[in-house]
């Protein structure tokens, strides 16, 4: 049976990606080989999926949109710049989203729970809201790298969460292609 490779997530504004993309131009120049994820595929994850059965991914769009009914959209905003794991071994450069009021965060344990129901693994790993803008694949520079990256300013844009997205990811040599397969809109708030 065919497989899809996919996820859940949330969409940022263009004026989010447009700052990315200047934050990526300024570090480009370092002799650090770095995949810098294309700013129109920028996106905050709430739950990988790995490679899914084509049959099953028709239930997982009506459990979004279950999910995301009984949510009215709520606004997060970009925080600072982060990297995983950590500072002198840097893998993945990203930009923080707060979370003030703990609704992403529900958000996220409902489709957790909504999945494990589907029979998707829950995840093992603390939820760390964030919009990865580049993986990070030779190890010299990188704790250069890794500090003028945290040295950056990086502006606080508010902006809304209005639907849950399921996206299929398909791996290309020049990069992840995303396509959407599902928009799940969050409940009008009239
Ligand atoms: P990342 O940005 O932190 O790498 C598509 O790959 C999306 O799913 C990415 O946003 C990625 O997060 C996320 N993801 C989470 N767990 C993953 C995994 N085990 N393998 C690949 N991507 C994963």
């Amino acid at each position: 049976m065919a497989t899809i490779r996919s996820f859940v997530c949330i969409d940022v504004p263009p004026e989010v990606k447009a700052a990315i993309e200047r934050l990526q131009t300024k570090l480009r120049h370092l002799p650090v080989e770095v995949s810098w994820t294309r700013p129109a595929n920028v996106h905050l994850t709430l739950k990988f999926l790995g490679d899914v059965e084509e049959a099953r991914l028709g239930r997982v769009g009506e459990a979004l949109d279950e999910i995301a009914q009984a949510h009215a959209p709520f606004e997060l905003a970009t925080d600072r710049g982060g990297v995983f794991p950590n500072a002198d071994r840097p893998r993945v450069l990203w930009i923080g989203v707060r979370d003030e009021r703990g609704l992403l965060r529900a958000l996220v344990a409902q489709v957790e729970d909504a999945l494990a129901q589907h029979g998707f693994a829950r995840e093992a790993r603390p939820f760390t809201a964030h919009l990865t803008i580049g993986r990070v694949r030779s190890e010299r520079s990188a704790r250069e790298l890794a500090r003028r990256f945290l040295a950056e300013e990086f502006p606080s844009y508010r902006f809304l969460v209005t639907h849950l997205i399921l996206m299929r990811s398909d791996l290309r040599p020049d990069g992840a292609l995303y396509t959407p397969l599902h928009r799940a809109p969050l409940r009008d708030r009239s």
